[in-house]
């Protein structure tokens, strides 16, 4: 039996890799600098790997922003716009592939971005035109190689699977499907096997989660097609197919038949699969079985992972297994010895935790108890599992009777407005007396260095509980005086004293804990820190009132109270792998129901609950969809409803496309949404407005992605197309995501021109009024 890791976390324990990204982008440090980090940082992960007694360490896991991108570097897939930087420094081409260009008089836009598949993780998508060539552009994938290799390891480099890299783009134009470049593009594959093979690589892990989810006839005789080229090249190279996420459910027989070495599955996501993949797997070929959770940061229960892994051997004996984490530890934080504060993470619930580091030593663990290795030590490591799994089962700190029984307790009626949106919106245009295309934000504004600075100081205790108020208090009433002045109608406070839109709340939640430097990667340079979820949610007191009631108490205009929402919250922590989704999920909006009434009494009459996640929660398995739209919908509805008719509830959703779960959104019956939309120049509301979408919504007008600053009228132009196919009536006006990424100096020029570009289309659709 062997021990197989699928990819280890790139950012650094310390986040060494976003700091010297940060710095080479802001022109602080050289790109020498950036590449002696990735470097350390790349040698220090195979080291720990080597030492710890994994027998297949990846390589080019590694990643400057992000490893589709990488893929699309390696195989020459640069759309035509970077050709003016194709000939130049290789670095600044990816990076304005990655993040735009604004320099030498070029103006390039980024690619675009998206989730990778249900993670809280983005990628940068392939982009593929019709006449779409491939060549073997950049050799990161065989210099990583070679890099370990002289470092003293025999890695397995890990490349996206062709199929899957293909489906994970998007066609630039019409009359032709992706998955029709294959013929193309697996000429470069074959190169690149070819270099690595030369170079003395023995396994090499072809990723293609696409086999976890429903595959069309194409899609199935393109994996058959690539892997038997594969084969018939290179007879001699084990190959690793590696799947994740979700189980290979009907593709069960299509990946089985596949003429690789090894089969990589998730049992952590479905242990059930185990038997029906036994049941198909011929004879030559190894399994992978990922039963430490590399998305999660429990404990690995031993005698669980022990009882899957003997139901294998019986089977097909020990050679043929690998022990492994169910997919790339890119989704967990990386060292649980980091956290040190024993008052927030106390000793009781961290000795039910493994982070990245933690995970790779219960891998060899479990491969010792199953192979029969290291006995005494092994065995002592498995008391201790035992011990620590029970008293998590058993802790006090888990159940709260009161919070089960109120969710036993909610009627139909706690998750419904009071009245229909027609009577809704009559009473909030009288309240509010908004004009036509109001102006709004969608919540935060920039978080400088400066304010994260004051955080960090009140935290380390360099300034006081005061000092530290005192300086937001003067952040946010600068922030309302511009929103004053520049003309907005519905203002933000800002959310200077939030470090991210779920952490807070974690914080400040009962069954939520939270780390120091629990930090994953969440796109490009920027990282989040997901809160723990171990027991019953509830809400102690109110998280927002002081910060939003103080915002109101500055001006006469509305404020908005800004909410996260039950299905974010729950999608991006490290949620209860003991009870099902939805019942953490429901509590939570039990706990966000009390923040928006305790925001409603204190005198908030528009209150806006994100819910960026509700899509990328969305099961990979279509079947699976209904169930989780009906929870998850009903949990914001339960968040939504305990208010009066008069005020006015927001919702705002990023990142996805919307278009399949359009009735669902509408189910949510928000008064106003607000939707990313500017990248995709308006083709969004399309769906919107074929469905009739009855309620308000606010198409963002700028990307606020990017630096870029639009002008008034290009948002006029996007205020037509919206206008065009809505009722200029149901209209709002704002960028399409919170602008705490951005500079003030980039933020008050755009709003400037965004409340322009809002007050000319008023004069325009002026009859609309009546
Ligand atoms: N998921 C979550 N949880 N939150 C989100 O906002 C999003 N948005 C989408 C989808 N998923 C999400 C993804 N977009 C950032 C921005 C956008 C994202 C994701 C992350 C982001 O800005 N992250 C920050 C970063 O990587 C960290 C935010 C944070 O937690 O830089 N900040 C803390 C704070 O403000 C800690 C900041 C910090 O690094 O308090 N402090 C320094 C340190 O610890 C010290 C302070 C200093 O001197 O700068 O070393
Ligand atoms: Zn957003």
């Amino acid at each position: 039996m062997r021990t197989n890791n699928l990819g280890y976390p790139r950012i650094g324990g310390n986040r060494e890799l976003k700091k010297a990204c940060e710095s080479y982008w802001a022109g602080k440090s050289p790109i020498e600098h950036l590449l002696q980090t990735g470097k350390d940082i790349r040698l220090h992960n195979w080291n720990l790997q080597k030492e710890a007694g994994i027998d297949l360490i990846p390589s080019n896991d590694f990643s400057f922003y992000d490893q589709v991108l990488d893929l699309s570097l390696t195989v020459g897939a640069i759309p035509p716009r970077y050709d003016a930087l194709k000939n130049g420094n290789i670095h600044d081409l990816y990076f304005a592939m990655a993040r735009g260009y604004q320099q030498n008089g070029l103006d390039l836009t980024a690619m675009e971005m998206t989730k990778w598949f249900d993670t809280n993780y983005h990628y940068i998508v392939p982009e593929f035109y019709k006449n779409q060539e491939f060549s073997l552009f950049s050799t990161k994938v065989i210099e990583e190689f070679a890099e370990a290799k002289a470092a003293g390891s025999i890695t397995k480099p890990v490349l996206i699977g062709p199929v899957s890299y293909l489906l994970l783009g998007k066609e630039k134009e019409a009359g032709f499907h992706r998955i029709s470049l294959l013929n193309k593009l697996l000429p470069v594959y074959i190169k690149i096997i070819e270099q690595l093979v030369a170079q003395g690589a023995e396994w090499i892990q072809f990723d293609e989660p696409f086999l976890a989810l429903t595959l069309t006839e194409e899609e199935t005789s393109a994996l058959k097609q690539a892997y038997a080229l594969i084969k018939e090249k290179f007879p001699q190279v084990k190959i690793l197919l590696a799947t994740y996420f979700e189980s290979l459910a009907e593709n069960t027989a299509l990946a089985a038949s596949l003429p690789v070495c090894a089969l990589h599955i998730d049992l952590a996501r479905n242990p059930e699969q185990l038997d029906a993949i036994l049941d198909h797997l011929p004879e030559n070929l190894s399994l992978s079985l990922g039963v430490v959770d590399g998305r999660n940061i429990w404990k690995n229960d031993y005698q669980k992972s022990l009882k899957l892994i003997d139901r294998a051997a019986k089977k097909i004996g020990k050679e043929r297994l690998m022990v492994a984490p169910s997919c790339s530890l890119l989704h967990v934080p990386c060292d649980l010895v980091a956290e040190t504060n024993d008052t927030t993470l106390t000793p009781e619930i961290k000795q039910w935790l493994a982070f990245a580091r933690q995970k790779i030593d219960e891998v060899v663990v479990i491969k010792q108890l199953a192979n029969s290795e290291n006995i005494t030590d092994a065995a002592n490591k498995l008391k201790a599992n035992i011990a620590a799994c029970e008293s998590r089962k058993t802790s006090v700190l888990i159940h709260n009777p009161q919070v089960k029984e109120r969710v036993g307790n909610i009627t139909d009626a706690d998750a419904r407005r009071n009245s229909v949106f027609e009577m809704r919106k009559a009473l909030q245009v009288a309240s509010l007396k908004l004009p036509l295309f109001p102006t709004t934000t969608i919540g935060s504004f920039p978080q400088t260095a400066e304010v994260r600075g004051w955080r960090a100081q009140f935290k380390k205790g360099d300034l006081t509980q005061k000092q530290y108020e005192e300086l937001l208090k003067k952040e946010t009433e600068e922030t309302i005086r511009f929103q004053e002045t520049t003309g907005l109608d519905v203002l933000v406070h800002g959310e200077f004293e939030r470090n991210d839109m779920v952490e807070y709340f974690g914080e400040q939640l009962q069954g939520f804990t939270f780390t120091k430097n629990g930090w994953v990667q969440s796109y490009g340079s920027r990282c989040v820190k997901p809160p723990v979820i171990y027991g019953d949610v509830s809400r102690p007191q109110p998280m927002t009132v002081f910060w939003t009631q103080f915002a109101q108490s500055l001006t006469a205009r509305p404020v908005k109270g800004m909410l996260t929402g039950p299905v974010t919250i729950l999608q991006w922590s490290f949620v209860r792998d003991d009870q099902p989704r939805a019942e953490t999920c429901t509590q939570i909006a039990l706990a966000i129901r009390d923040e928006v009434a305790d925001l409603e009494n204190a005198g908030i009459k528009i209150i806006q609950i994100d819910e960026p996640a509700i899509r990328e929660g969305l099961p990979l398995k279509k079947d699976d969809w209904q169930q989780y739209l009906n929870w998850a919908i009903k949990a914001f509805r339960i968040a939504a409803s305990p208010v009066a008719d008069a005020t006015q509830i927001h919702t705002h959703m990023c990142y996805s496309e919307f278009n399949d779960i359009i009735k669902d959104i509408a189910d949510m019956d928000a008064d106003v949404i607000t939707i990313e939309c500017s990248r995709s120049q308006m083709e969004l509301l399309d769906a919107f407005a074929n469905f009739n979408y009855p309620n308000d919504i606010g198409p963002g007008v700028y990307d606020i992605h990017s630096p870029r600053v639009p002008s008034k009228d290009e948002m006029v132009h996007l205020l037509k197309k919206a206008a065009a196919v809505l009722p200029a009536s149901q209209i709002w006006v704002n960028p399409d995501c919170g602008l705490k990424t951005r500079h003030w100096d980039e933020t008050k020029k755009a709003l400037t021109e965004m409340v322009a570009a809002a007050n000319e289309a008023k004069v325009l659709y002026a009859e609309a009024l009546v």
